[in-house]
């Protein structure tokens, strides 16, 4: 009983510790929220690093709003896609992920947790998310505004789902591994978002500084994968021993 206690006890600190990252308002919708979803992984070693970009960034293209007023005015500077987002060199939005090295048939228990996928701004806030298969996404409406969401997946069911009401939420999840499932919405057609639905919970997205970590990955060397929407993907061999930080760096642009 004591121990049944104990590891509830754990269970709890360990969900705890998942605090969903919220980024302040939408006023610069270059920071967007990372999308890295999975509950921290406890043991094992880690990756981590940092995605760059050298060069000059391409210019994201503006967004005419003009006709949504509500999201419009939600932004305090013209609204931009943000499908290249660098901050001071680095590159935020990458899904960076273990793609190979892992023990063959392996399996992976389902996350349980519910991950957000919210529309403000009339934009995908996160833009990149990573999920494991089956596990549950929350799509929320806070716009007043219509939004429709359609998953346009190739080997998962897709769905098209009408929000017309501010605060409405829906509840999805996808079956099978793929990466990525896009994410369009048929009011709005500039909006755009990638959901990585995954068998393992070795991934992560990077943040805003263009950091990345991948927790608890047992000892083995991996190749891990970089993937941005316009800018292709990089990849790496790490090699995790023990319980320490294995560094890996990825770098985009010219
Ligand atoms: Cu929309």
């Amino acid at each position: 009983m004591k121990g049944l206690l104990l590891g509830a006890i754990a269970f709890v600190l360990a969900c705890g510790g998942a605090k969903d990252q919220k980024a302040g308002g939408v006023a610069d919708n270059t920071k967007s929220t990372p999308g890295a979803a999975q509950a921290p992984v406890s043991g094992g070693g880690s990756v981590a690093g940092t995605v760059t970009f050298t060069g000059t960034a391409p210019a994201n293209p503006k967004i005419d709003m003009s006709e949504e007023p509500a999201c419009k005015s939600k932004y305090t500077t013209p609204p931009v896609d943000p499908v290249v987002v660098v901050h001071n060199g680095n590159l935020q939005n990458v899904f960076v992920y273990v793609k190979s090295g892992l023990p063959a048939n392996q399996k992976f228990e389902a996350q349980t947790r519910e991950v957000e996928l919210d529309q403000e701004g009339c934009l995908y806030q996160p833009r990149v998310l990573g999920v494991m298969v089956n596990q549950p996404i929350k799509i929320k409406n806070s716009d007043p505004v219509l939004h429709n969401i359609k998953a346009v997946p190739k080997k998962n069911r897709g769905f098209n789902i009408s929000q017309p009401q501010q605060g409405m939420e829906t509840e999805r999840a996808f079956a099978t591994e793929e990466t990525p499932v896009p994410i369009e919405c048929n009011v709005h057609g500039w909006m755009h978002g990638d959901v990585f639905v995954m068998s393992h919970p070795f991934f992560a997205v990077s943040d805003e500084n263009g950091s990345f970590k991948i927790s608890g990955l047992p000892p083995g060397t991996y190749t891990i994968e970089a993937w941005h929407e316009k800018l292709g993907t990089k990849t790496a061999t790490v090699t995790v021993t023990g319980t320490e930080e294995a560094k890996a760096s990825f770098s985009f642009g010219t």
